[in-house]
């Protein structure tokens, strides 16, 4: 039955507080800050993202009122350590939708989290002739640790290609899923072409062959609503420094089932139960896989980004960068023919991600030029040197959006690009 209204107009969603750019920007320390004299634009994102004073204060909190290890004096300032440190798992565990905080492991970002499962999972359960199949946007830390695995174990690693407006081939996905494949490792948002791929679905196929599913979702958490539930995978890596959290922590949530099929990967203090002369036990989940003095402060750093992000709403964050995004692929487009956008041309396929070439300057040389007016981008390969090979170009630039970046920073950077172009071309003349 029609539920519209008899005026045909539908009832009135409620009334937002209107996110501003301007507003958080002041909760950012270093956004007021100039480079080269100038107002620093920081585009860099994707590589890591800036604190927030919360986060600051957070840390500064625990050195300078109770700084002290975790998960062994019985005095009081070490229990206020560990209660801080545990009390980050379900600011995470909620974050992402797990089902329990004990499917939340705390290790030292994406990189180690991959590695970790590529140990603990891949080196106990490959064989030759099984198969592990990624994708040819991956960045290097879901590469990598694959082939050592593929190495160390006679397992196949095999790729799914791109097509030219670098989204996956998922015909090809699909022929190359079989009842060998263990395992599919993918990027739930490229780095380089901002690329957003569709998790649910190649779960789903996935399932059909009975292989397990790992999602890189380093530039995802950051950016948008991820629930792991909803996705249905069973592995899931993502980085605190990339979603205004500290370097040197980040989050491997895996399905319990998983985590306890798995053997440690580094052995030490606090992953044990018992350890005799003969052999040892292992601790709970998640602490058997938690060896030695972990990064407190930066745990309770990234809770307190956590709660910064979740303060402005991260369905928000995405709206914001999706906006950006469109901002910047419009303005780069009309810089001119030379330049080339690589990845969706649509901003909704994308992240707030944005890869490109002008002409034949070197990226490297335009990243120069920019800092010149206090922007800062990223140039080179990327860690996704398959990407790179992919589309024949050794480097690229490369601009990446936060939900406190503005489309007047877009302005700067596009400014800055059409001088570096003249300076350049003007040279080789
Ligand atoms: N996966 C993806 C998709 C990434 O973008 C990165 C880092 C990583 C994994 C690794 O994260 P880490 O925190 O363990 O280093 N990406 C980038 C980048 O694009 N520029 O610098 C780092």
């Amino acid at each position: 039955m029609d539920r519209t209204p008899a005026s045909g107009l539908l009832p009135k969603p409620p009334a937002e507080v209107a996110f501003s750019a301007a507003r958080v920007r002041a909760d950012f320390p270093i956004l007021g800050t100039t480079e080269r004299g100038k107002p620093l634009v920081y585009l860099d994102n994707a590589a890591t993202t800036q604190k927030p004073t919360a986060v600051l204060d957070a840390m500064r909190g625990y050195f300078e009122e109770y700084c002290a290890n975790i998960h062994r004096g019985a005095y009081a300032m070490s229990a206020k350590a560990t209660d801080a440190y545990e009390g980050v798992r379900e600011k995470v565990r909620r974050l992402i939708n797990a089902r329990r905080t004990d499917e939340i492991v705390y290790v030292r970002g994406t990189t180690e989290a991959i590695n970790l499962v590529s140990h603990s999972w891949g080196l106990k359960y490959l064989k030759p002739g099984d198969e592990i199949l990624i994708t040819e946007m991956e960045h290097h830390s879901n590469i990598v640790p694959w082939q050592i695995a593929a190495q160390r174990t006679g397992a196949t690693l095999r790729w799914v290609g791109l097509r030219d407006d670098g989204t996956l081939e998922l015909e090809a996905f699909d022929r190359l899923l079989t009842p060998r494949t263990k395992l599919v490792a993918v990027t739930q948002c490229s780095n380089v072409l901002g690329t957003i791929n569709p998790i649910v679905e190649i779960v789903q196929r996935a399932r059909r062959v009975g292989a397990l599913v790992l999602v890189d979702a380093a530039q995802s958490v950051p950016n948008m609503p991820v629930d792991v539930q909803l996705l249905g995978c069973d592995f899931l890596a993502f980085s605190g420094h990339k979603m205004c959290g500290p370097t040197g922590v980040g989050i491997l949530y895996a399905r319990r089932e998983l985590l306890d099929a798995m053997d440690p990967w580094l052995g030490g203090g606090d992953m044990i139960r018992e350890v005799r002369m003969e052999g040892s036990t292992w601790n709970e989940l998640p602490w058997k896989f938690e060896a030695g003095t972990p990064a407190i402060a930066e745990v309770i750093g990234l809770g307190a980004a956590i709660d910064y992000l979740a303060g402005i709403g991260i369905a928000r964050i995405r709206n914001h960068e999706q906006g950006l995004a469109a901002y910047a692929l419009e303005r780069l487009r009309g810089l001119g023919p030379d330049v080339r956008i690589f990845g969706p041309r649509l901003a909704c396929h994308r992240g707030g991600v944005v890869a490109f070439t002008v002409g034949d300057v070197h990226p490297h040389d335009l990243a120069t030029i920019v800092d010149q007016d206090g922007v800062c981008v990223r140039a080179g390969h990327h860690c996704a040197q398959p990407i790179m090979r992919r589309f024949g170009v050794a480097a690229t630039a490369r601009a990446s959006f936060y939900f406190y970046n503005t489309e007047e920073e877009v302005d700067v950077l596009i400014d800055s690009l059409r001088r570096a172009r003249e300076f350049f071309q003007g040279g080789a003349r």
